[in-house]
């Protein structure tokens, strides 16, 4: 018989995402069959942002999440960049690539120590207290000594993220929510204490990425061999590219790509839409986010999400670091849950590899930015990538101040709704099939869930309510 399981709130992740879920016995194994996630609270940056000068975008847009802000940073800046006509100079490009670089070690980190590793190991008799109790305990968790090292490193993580926010903080001024991304460039000169100081606090960074982050991924993805093939869902993969190579961004550390129906292809942005059927907006579906529109209508009829829908060509794809990985040639083993999570330790190793080489392109005393106006009307487009996969933002200016911002988020992406075809999002299509031993603890789907890193705070834009804000209770 068909049981419906609410997870209302999904733990460890940034954000609140609820998850209801269909499970029925196929073939005899519990499984499931059907799958809705939730963005339960709606934002609203793309309308805060209205009328507002243009410069702004860069500082707002970075308070949509303390765990991405960077790649908001540069998502605004780039979007200024083209609207104003101007480029970065070589020190601002790469002092840029630099920050955001130490936001991806950061981030990354934090995914697989604090909020995935937690499904995987059962530390009763070596912790049982916060944050490890209560929880799930089921026998396929791991015990004794992969248990015990995974709770040292837990501990050795929270110290290795504090060291990559005291490096990108060298250059951002402070992190989170740096002030130092600008249109043409940064603000923050370039001298060689900063350079070497923030050489000092990679190299320690690197060992914990080389000694301890990427052998306890593998580890992890060799002992979980189930996981090697639960949470496929559509195996459709996207990436805009990331870490500019050369002022004109057409070189990129990570290259833009995609990877539909088991043919690697190239991403036009035109050919983006984001739908709304499934979603609690009024305004119209089917939009590309240069013209798009963000018109909230809570309790609309068969809608269950403040996320909306993104699709490329009407077909759903899954963004994040498997997915840049995947279309830059770096790794193809497989699209699964460990697979998610080993890609994005080889993805950590990989940027801060070539961070090291980037400090050395670096111009002590040459030119941060590079000069511009802000223009009368113009549009831009800035595609980056945030740590949890592509990102987007859009922007039309007129009579010189903001009349239209929209932007499009990794885990807009990844956990959206169903779209005006029916299909549902990657997320959930990944569940779909999902066994559940236990209905009562089903850490398998936690499993499938966390292996996306999704941030619903991104993916809604929310705004923190005020005294007199209405507190809304929802039903599935
Ligand atoms: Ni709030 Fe974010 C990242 C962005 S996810 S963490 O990475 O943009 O949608």
């Amino acid at each position: 018989m068909a049981t419906t399981i609410k997870i209302s709130p999904v733990t460890r992740i940034e954000g609140h995402l609820d998850v209801s879920l269909t499970v029925d016995a196929v073939h005899g194994v519990n499984q499931v069959v059907d799958a809705r996630c939730t963005g339960p609270m709606f934002r609203g940056f793309e309308k805060i942002l209205l009328g507002r000068d243009p410069r702004d975008a860069t500082h707002y847009t970075q308070r949509i999440c303390g765990v991405c802000p960077v790649s908001h940073a540069m998502a605004s800046t780039m979007t200024l960049e083209a609207a104003f006509n101007v480029a970065p100079t070589d020190n601002g490009r790469i002092v840029r690539n630099l920050i955001l670089g130490a936001n991806y070690i950061q981030s990354h980190i934090l995914h697989f120590y604090h909020l995935a590793a937690p499904d995987y190991i059962d530390t009763t008799g070596i912790l049982d207290m916060s944050p490890w109790t209560p929880r799930f305990v089921t026998p396929d968790m791991a015990r004794g000594s992969l248990a015990a090292a995974l709770v040292g490193h837990y501990v050795q993580a929270l110290a290795m993220r504090r060291t990559a926010h005291q490096m990108g903080a060298l250059f951002a001024g402070k992190m989170p929510g740096p002030f130092s991304l600008v249109p043409g460039g940064t603000s923050k000169a370039v001298d060689g204490i900063t350079i070497n100081n923030f050489r000092n606090l990679l190299t320690q960074l690197r060992g914990f990425i080389d000694g301890t982050f990427v052998p306890d991924a593998q580890l992890l993805f060799q002992t979980f061999v189930p996981y090697q093939r639960i949470g496929k869902g559509y195996g459709n993969l996207l990436a805009y590219g990331v870490f500019n190579q050369d002022t004109a961004g057409s070189a990129r550390l990570l290259a833009s790509g995609r990877y539909t129906n088991g043919q690697l292809q190239t991403v036009d942005p035109n050919q983006i839409r984001e739908y709304v059927a499934y979603s609690w907006y009024s305004s119209a579906s089917g939009l590309n986010p240069a013209n798009g529109a963000t018109q909230p209508q809570f309790g609309k009829a068969n809608a269950y999400s403040f996320i909306k829908a993104p699709r490329y060509q009407n077909t759903v794809h899954e963004v994040g670091p498997l997915a840049r990985m995947w279309v830059n040639g770096d790794y193809r083993y497989g699209i699964s849950v460990m697979d998610r999570i080993v890609a994005r330790a080889f993805e950590t190793k990989k940027i801060a590899d070539a961070m090291d080489g980037w400090l050395n392109q670096l111009q002590p005393g040459g030119p941060a930015y590079n000069p511009d106006t802000t223009p009368a009307s113009a549009t831009g487009i800035g595609l980056t990538e945030a740590p949890r996969g592509a990102l987007g933002h859009w922007i039309k200016i007129a009579n010189s101040k903001i009349a239209g911002y929209q932007i499009i988020t990794p885990t807009a992406w990844n956990a959206s709704p169903r779209d005006d075809r029916g299909q549902p999002g990657a997320i959930e299509k990944a569940l779909m099939g999902t066994p559940v031993a236990d209905l009562n603890q089903p850490i398998e789907v936690l499993r499938v869930i966390h292996s996306f890193d999704p941030c619903l705070a991104c993916s809604v834009h929310m705004v923190r309510p005020g005294r007199n804000a209405q507190r809304i209770t929802m039903t599935a």
